[in-house]
């Protein structure tokens, strides 16, 4: 191989690590969402009010109001799921096991309402 050669293959192959180093550089900027998805409970309302996720995935419902207890649920024929009452600062985690479309309904506070899409 010639001199000239193995510079070719050298820079060759540092043009493939700096598209690589570019992809994952963006991935990191535009913070491609993964399982599990946050999801706040705050003003008496959940944000965001809507998600759309893939099956197997959880949504992390943490509650970001200082001083008030929620309670999370979904009451459907596919699936059902009830954190108990949670404390400010508590963390829920809710995993869809099928697709389709659920509501996450607080029982204390009837207007909170959050649509999840399951794919
Ligand atoms: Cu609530």
């Amino acid at each position: 191989m010639s001199f000239n050669d193995a510079m070719r293959r050298v820079r060759r192959l540092l043009a493939v690590l700096a598209a690589a180093a570019v992809v994952v550089a963006a991935g990191t900027l535009v913070g491609i969402a993964v399982s599990p998805y946050p999801i706040s409970q705050k003003g008496r309302q959940f944000h965001p009010g809507e998600i759309s996720i893939k099956r197997g995935d959880t949504l992390q419902i943490v509650n970001d109001d200082g001083d008030l207890l929620h309670h999370a649920y979904v009451d459907s024929p596919k699936f059902a799921f009830d954190s108990g009452d949670q404390q400010p600062g508590s963390r829920s985690d809710i995993t869809f096991p099928t697709a389709g479309d659920f509501e996450v309904l607080c029982a204390i506070h009837p207007k909170m309402r959050l649509v999840v899409h399951v794919n």
